[in-house]
């Protein structure tokens, strides 16, 4: 395995305030309806309560998104010719990963990823399962345009980008971001990508706000990480975790609810909210084939299969860099 030099992508200022994380949240406390983007829920304790929802009998997506990869394999090895280096969006998951690596034949392996830590233990990780799989971890932001390290500069490649993270973006960024996987990976390249499906709204609702109370511990952990990391002053107790279909933009909304008039600080700054108020913390879009195909093509990926679980509650599609056209 060879590691790349790793560069410092988080702003910090004297205090070790990470000055993104501050703007993101100022911003989004002031505005109206209050929201604050759902990238934040990742510190290493919102991490862990990620990795446990996506263990709940609720959570649907992350099992049957496995049960495709575990069932497609003979069709990925066809579609996906052999050679190819796997650029993979975000850390890699232990158990998804190795199943795609395990069927088609790749050249090498590139895992992405703003969080050098995770990068680091999930590489390390897969390189003791494939010992001669070439793999040249990349600590980037890929939500803009990266360029791949020289070994694999001339390999063409797939990109494979699982969990229906896609639907955690507003459509203009979601088209920003296909853009930029067609930029970062070039012209005869293929992405295997997952979205979730609409479907019926109470098992849709159940998925994020389970009896257990995992997924309300992962969106009150964001204001815990605001009081925490920005000197905030938001009375937990008085925040109830919302999550809720939104039927005209296809997607699951969490929200953080006040249960009475609150007023509080966050780095020196004052706020308030009314009871009933909320911070919006979280879209997950759901999807269909023409709204999926819409916004692969809009994002100029054209797709070539798509696979579905048994229960038909989630997709993995295969699609291929568009060819520039100028008509129709
Ligand atoms: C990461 N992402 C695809 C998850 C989802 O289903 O939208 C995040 C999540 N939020 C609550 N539960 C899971």
């Amino acid at each position: 395995m060879s590691a790349e030099p790793s560069l410092a992508l988080v702003e910090r200022d004297a205090d070790g305030v990470d000055l993104a994380f501050r703007a993101d949240v100022l911003a989004g406390l002031t505005q109206d309806p209050k929201a604050v983007p759902a990238r934040w829920f990742y510190d290493e304790e919102g991490s862990r309560l990620f990795e446990e929802i996506t263990r709940l009998p609720e959570y649907y997506p992350t099992r049957a998104e496995t049960e495709i990869l575990r069932g497609r394999c003979e069709e990925f090895r066809r579609l996906i010719p052999a050679g190819r280096a796997v650029v993979e969006f975000g850390s890699g998951s232990s158990v998804k990963t190795p199943l795609l690596l395990g069927c088609i034949e790749p050249a090498s392996y590139v895992p992405l990823d703003i969080s050098g830590d995770f990068l680091r233990a999930s590489a390390d990780e897969l390189a003791g399962n494939f010992p001669h799989l070439p793999i040249h971890p990349v600590e980037a932001d890929f939500m803009k345009p990266v360029s791949l390290p020289t070994p694999v500069a001339d390999l063409p490649k797939l990109g494979f980008f699982p969990g229906s993270t896609i639907g955690n973006m507003v459509a203009p960024t979601a088209v920003d971001l296909l853009r930029s996987m067609r930029e970062t990976l070039g012209a005869d390249s293929q992405l295997l990508i997952g979205m979730d499906l609409i479907k019926d709204v109470a098992v849709m609702e159940a998925a994020y706000d389970d009896p257990q109370g995992v997924t309300s511990a992962f969106n009150l952990n964001l204001a815990r990480r605001i009081n925490r990391e920005l000197g905030g002053t938001l009375p937990l107790d008085k925040l109830r975790h919302v999550a809720r279909w939104n039927d005209t933009w296809a997607r699951i909304e969490m929200h953080l609810e006040s249960t009475e008039n609150l007023a509080f600080e966050v780095s020196g700054r004052r706020f308030a909210m009314r009871r009933g108020e909320t911070i919006h913390t979280e879209n997950s879009h759901k999807f269909d084939r023409r709204s999926q195909y819409t916004l692969l093509l809009a994002g100029g990926w054209t797709p070539i299969e798509r696979w579905l679980d048994s229960e038909e509650r989630f997709s993995l599609i295969l699609a291929q860099a568009s060819a520039p056209r100028h008509a129709p």
